[in-house]
């Protein structure tokens, strides 16, 4: 993605984002809190940004709230932002204090919570914003919830409508909700909130609050925030961020999450334990949610992805979750893949693998711009990589395509990961040979180290949903990503199966042998003068090539290019080469093609001329002799050039073209002429 895409891709509001962790890959989103709505999942993450000049810049900083929906949890749309520090009204516009928000629907409103900087006085309030919709316009409450002193609402509605609110403040606190949504429904006691000497919560001295509810009794010592409360059926659960490490002798562990499970809403509750592990870098936080969306639990959670040196700006994942017969939760490991199934089709990146060889490594696309995303290495001859869940449902007629660079020459396979065998072992679905040294001839270029998209036939095509794997065949590959694509409706040829066919109304002869393209960088056409194009065309490309017969299928070598020719009907006049590469090659621009085809006169056919045109250059061949040379940069055009007076034998005859092209549409076309202009068609046409 080039800069100038990014940068548009922040000014609109609603955006499609791909599957794998982190989820959110417009923006920094921590602290994910996932909701079902009208069965979609709705994400509300603070929105971690760079601070502004004036700003602490080494701590939070969140200047407003946007919200993501995904029907499949493979593609996230950003619906940008739905509340700002300056349209609170009780809020300091230049708080940068929109931490942790949750979101809930009762009776018809979406009610979203969130914890900001007052206008006047330290600390935090929280407060309430309702909307008619999911993704807002939400409408924010004039004043905070009074005595909710603190941060990270979430709130729990029970099965009967009643709504418990839980925050972060003097531990993790929770009371019941009044009706409205807006006002906590019992007692407030006047409280003076202590100095906590924790690193992550610097929350200043305060002035004696009002505060309500109640601590909830039965968590374990240690640092905790960031309750999220659900109901899982007779099970209530209080799961939280919690420091467990040992914070002595200057130490400065980082949080896990953590949980305790009750019969009761607001507790006792009793502690089971953490769900994740501290993160395997110095990320401190981490703040999660628990939803279930089409029957299966998923755990959201954050991490510093996109941020390896600063750990304030943060990014959203997922993962499975998995509850034991008791109600207990087992423990959840990070990965890079997530969840969701990815569709063939849509850009693939391999760097989020789910297994690899102890070689394979990781590295960020642009250390500049991170949210480019990754890449990955495959460093040597055996190397391999698996990325799961692929759906091949949408390849219909496909072909595979991977954006992948080199220092030498060198070869990978895409395979599909066979059940019960070695990853490396399985069925081969396109071979990459990605040459970026060549000495061949008049064509020479060194692309090592540049990203090169390659393009490849798919030698078998997966149905359903099946893992992927890369194996490296060769000396080290770097991969940014793959993708399957269909052929394009414009290639508008079909495989040449009918005994023989005849020249069309015009004289055009449509049915041809096409070679897959041979590689050729050819950056201009205007080199192609006749010097130049008489080294091309008489070298020797491939064994035979202008003897042999090939049939349909066949294969022949060009260097380190295994190409198979292919029996084709045009269902145009001309035959479109540069869809032919698109659908065949692994090069579509600078193309080298060869083609033959076979011309059976009942009797001879006298005084005719063989009239072509084509984009770029072309050599045609009758019978063994050179009849025209279209040479210099030529776009396609009817009877561009003739050739002189020939006589189609009586029986077989052979013509053969060589077409090459550098950055255009290749094509041609081609028909022969009586002395009168007119097009020829008494003989017919095969290619057997
Ligand atoms: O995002 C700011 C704060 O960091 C959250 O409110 C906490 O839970 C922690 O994740």
């Amino acid at each position: 993605m080039n800069k100038r895409f990014a940068t548009l891709l922040l000014l609109l509001p609603t955006m499609v984002l791909q599957a794998q962790n982190p989820i959110i890959r417009d923006i920094y989103a921590a602290d994910p809190t996932a909701r079902v709505f009208n069965g979609k999942v709705y994400v509300y993450p603070s929105h971690d940004i760079l601070p502004p000049e004036g700003q602490r810049q080494d701590w939070f900083c969140m200047a407003d709230y946007h919200v993501f929906s995904s029907e499949n949890l493979t593609d996230w749309t950003d619906h940008g932002m739905i509340l700002s520090q300056e349209n609170v009204p009780w809020g300091n516009p230049e708080g940068y204090s929109m931490w942790a928000p949750d979101c809930v629907y009762k009776d018809g409103k979406y009610f979203f919570y969130f914890p900001n900087a007052p206008k006047e006085g330290r600390g935090f309030g929280i407060g309430v914003a309702t909307a008619d919709s999911p993704v807002g316009p939400f409408t924010c409450e004039p004043e905070p919830i009074k005595g909710v002193m603190g941060i990270d609402p979430c709130v729990l509605i029970d099965n009967d409508g009643q709504a418990y609110i839980y925050w972060s403040g003097m531990g993790i606190r929770g009371a019941k909700l009044k009706a409205n949504m807006k006002e906590l429904d019992g007692e407030l006691t006047e409280m003076r909130f202590p100095r906590n000497g924790n690193a992550q919560a610097q929350m200043p001295e305060m002035p004696p609050m009002l505060v309500g509810g109640q601590v909830m009794e039965g968590l374990p010592e240690g640092f905790k925030e960031g309750p999220f409360a659900f109901r899982r059926g007779d099970w209530y659960y209080l799961s939280f961020p919690w420091v467990r490490g040992d914070t002595s002798n200057g130490q400065n562990p980082t949080e896990t999450l953590a949980y305790a499970m009750s019969r009761s809403p607001l507790g006792p509750w009793d502690f089971k334990g953490i769900i994740m592990a501290e993160h395997d870098n110095t990320c401190w936080t981490n703040h999660h949610s628990l939803v279930e969306f089409n029957g299966q639990w998923y755990l959201f959670y954050h991490r510093n992805d996109y941020s390896p040196r600063d750990d304030k700006r943060r990014s959203a994942r997922v993962e499975k979750v998995t509850f034991n017969a008791d109600g207990t939760i087992q423990e959840v490991f990070q990965t890079q893949r997530g969840v969701g199934i990815n569709p063939a089709t849509s850009q693939i990146q391999p760097d989020r693998y789910s297994e690899a060889s102890d070689d394979v490594t990781t590295a960020y696309v642009d250390t500049l711009d991170r949210f480019r995303g990754w890449q990955v290495s495959l460093p040597q001859k055996g190397s391999w990589l698996c990325y799961p869940d692929i759906d091949y449902s949408p390849v219909t007629d496909g072909y595979a395509v991977v954006c992948a660079k080199a220092n030498d020459n060198t070869e990978f396979f895409i395979r599909e990961r066979t059940a019960g065998k070695q990853p490396n072992a399985g069925r081969i679905i396109a071979r990459f040979p990605l040459t970026v040294k060549s000495e061949n001839g008049p064509f020479r270029r060194d692309m090592s180290g540049q990203w090169i998209t390659l393009t490849a036939p798919l030698e078998y095509q997966p149905t359903g949903v099946s893992d992927l794997v890369i194996t490296c065949e060769g000396p080290g590959v770097d991969i940014d990503w793959v993708q399957f694509k269909n052929r394009p409706a414009y290639f508008t040829a079909t495989p040449a199966t009918a005994p023989a066919a005849q020249p069309d109304e015009q004289g055009y002869i449509r049915r041809w042998m096409l070679l897959e393209p041979i590689r050729q960088d050819v950056r201009s056409n205007i080199v192609f003068t006749n010097t130049y194009l008489r080294d091309v065309f008489s070298k020797t490309w491939f064994k035979d090539q202008m003897t042999a017969l090939p049939k349909d299928g066949q294969v022949v070598k060009v260097d380190d290019q295994k190409l198979r020719w292919h029996a084709l009907d045009s269902e145009n006049y001309n035959m479109k080469l540069f869809r032919f590469a698109e659908k065949f090659g692994d090069q579509t621009y600078g193309s080298l093609f060869w083609a033959v085809t076979y011309i059976d006169c009942d009797e001879p056919i006298t005084d005719v001329r063989l009239a072509a045109g084509s984009n770029g250059a072309s050599i045609w061949w009758l019978n063994g002799q050179e009849v025209l040379l279209l040479e210099g940069d030529r776009r396609m055009v009817e009877d561009d050039g003739m050739s002189p007076r020939l006589t189609l034998q009586k029986g077989r005859n052979i013509l053969r073209c060589a077409v090459i092209n550098g950055p255009g549409l290749s094509d041609f076309c081609v028909r022969f002429l009586d002395a009168q202009g007119k097009p020829v068609t008494n003989y017919s046409i095969s290619t057997k």
